[in-house]
């Protein structure tokens, strides 16, 4: 095939910066400090040092943010021109993020060139707008003030996107903490934002990990906007309860992917590759639960595993590959090891490389109770149940604590609109899966979280009613 994409370019702009992703403190750079590696989970090698951020930095971050509040909040027009500038930036350096994001993470450059980059330059774009018209439009909101965000490694350089663009356009500023292991397209981000004239202290990033998120949640923010699972959600609702800092977390998930028997099977396998091998089925609203009517089990399996032979999974710099590494050994240690210790069923597993590399994987004849068709794995593996009706449909597919994302497969468009209302799922997909845009909202219920990012719903998550003085009198007999 074509020659893999190439690595230099990411690795001597590394290189140039002393390879140490750190602070990124009121416009400026530091404290940096090999505290930790980023490593690029399809080799093994060393990227670069990472900077683990204390309290104290933590608190000159929130510092920064606090004072570049008020000026920020002001001018509508102002904000749109640096998000512009933003997003113009990123549309230039795209090459760089994509490489970036690539070692880093371990996913496809073709996923990481086509999709992580392009959806975070639109969301930069869309918000620009809104930023602008945020006085005529919503004349009774103002800003949080200053918001803390925490977000995880599989899609660092969106997720990124997601938090800082709605916040931003507010009239917020930010505190961003990225994940421990994938820190390095946001320091390529830090510099486009000096390059686009953000003013200091309305981003910051802080580098590190669980414990610089802890101190973030505790510090003197005005909100807290997390994406991770859903054990550590549950702590930072703990930690902020009582507080009055806003709060919105996006969680894990376990989403069913229906399909009747009166499917476009083609159409519905494919949409499969997309819903649970797409960024190696690291994603929050991967289709993880395949529930399939029992008519057409068999000869849709067949078609599925014959799909499965033809995924390539390798070098994830290399443009031919569908599926690349696992963001860290760590994932892939819990990947194994809850595979392992639940398999029953019928497992059909292809092949993969050595290394930090995870096949795609299916297993059939589950039961909804079972462990796997329950718990969130968060890797390449595919779960599989029959039903016999539409309404066991239903039963099955709510039969779960989560409730991010459905999606629903017939040609029968009253059997489609029948069903999806009844799913208990922050987003339904009809013929469909892993539509997303700036434009929408996007969350979940149950413990998948709650709160909104992106579309008009994201905005207001990052505003508050305006304070108004009215002078009241009361009413003379
Ligand atoms: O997530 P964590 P991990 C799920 C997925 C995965 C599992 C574990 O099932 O296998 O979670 O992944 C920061 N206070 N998802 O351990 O720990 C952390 O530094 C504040 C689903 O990586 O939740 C990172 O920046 N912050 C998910 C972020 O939280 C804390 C995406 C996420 O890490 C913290 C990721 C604390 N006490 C994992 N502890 C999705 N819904 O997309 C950690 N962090």
């Amino acid at each position: 095939g074509p020659a893999p994409e190439s690595a230099t370019e990411a690795l001597e702009w590394l290189a140039e910066r002393g390879g140490i992703a750190g602070h990124y403190i009121n416009g400026q750079w530091g404290p940096l400090r090999d505290d930790f590696a980023s490593t690029n989970p399809a080799t093994g090698e060393k990227l670069a040092g990472v900077t683990k951020g204390t309290a104290d930095e933590v608190a000159n971050a929130v510092a920064a943010a606090r004072k570049a509040q008020p000026k920020w909040a002001k001018d509508g027009a102002a904000r749109a021109r640096v998000l512009y500038a933003i997003a113009r930036l990123m549309q230039k350096n795209s090459r760089l993020l994509a490489v970036m994001e690539t070692l880093d993470n371990g996913k496809p450059i073709r996923e990481s060139r086509d999709i992580d980059v392009p959806l975070a330059i639109r969301h930069f774009y869309h918000h620009a707008g809104f930023a602008q018209l945020m006085d005529e439009e919503m004349p009774n909101a103002e800003a949080l003030g200053v918001c803390g965000q925490i977000i995880p490694w599989n899609f660092p350089l969106l997720m990124l996107a997601w938090k800082i663009a709605p916040a931003l356009a507010m009239g917020n500023t930010v505190v961003l903490k990225p994940a421990e292991y994938t820190s390095l397209s946001a320091m390529v981000f830090c510099e486009i934002c000096t390059a686009a004239g953000v003013p200091p202290g309305v981003i910051n990033i802080v580098t590190g990990d669980g414990e610089t998120g802890a101190a973030l949640v505790d510090a003197d923010v005005d909100k807290i906007a997390f994406t991770g699972s859903t054990a550590v959600g549950r702590i930072i609702r703990e930690q902020t309860a009582g507080s009055g800092k806003a709060l919105s977390l996006e969680l894990g998930g376990k989403s069913p992917y229906i399909v009747f028997d009166d499917a476009d099977i083609d159409s519905a396998v494919e949409g499969l590759v997309d819903a649970i091998w797409f960024n190696q089925g690291q994603v929050c609203c991967a289709g993880s639960r395949l529930l399939i009517q029992e008519g057409i089990a068999d000869r849709f399996y067949a078609k599925l595993r014959a799909r499965m032979d033809g995924l390539r999974i390798g070098d994830p710099m290399d443009k031919c590959m569908d599926m690349g590494a696992i963001a860290d050994v760590v994932q892939l240690e819990q990947i194994k090891a809850i595979v392992a210790e639940n398999t029953s069923g019928e497992m059909y597993q292809c092949a993969a490389p050595e290394g930090c590399f995870y096949p795609p994987t299916l297993i059939t004849g589950m039961s909804p109770a079972d462990t796997l068709m329950q718990e969130e794995i968060f890797g390449p593996v595919l779960v599989a149940c029959t039903f016999r009706t539409p309404s066991e449909a239903v039963e099955i597919a709510n039969n779960t604590r989560y409730g991010l994302a459905a999606s629903v497969w017939t040609e029968n468009v009253n059997l489609a609109l029948d069903i999806a209302p009844k799913l208990v799922s922050g987003i339904v997909w009809v013929n469909a899966t892993n539509l997303m845009d700036a434009a929408a909202g996007f969350g979940g219920v149950r413990e998948s979280g709650f709160g909104r990012e992106g579309g008009w719903e994201g905005l207001q998550g990052y505003t508050k009613p305006k304070g108004k003085a009215t002078k009241v009198t009361a009413p003379t007999a």
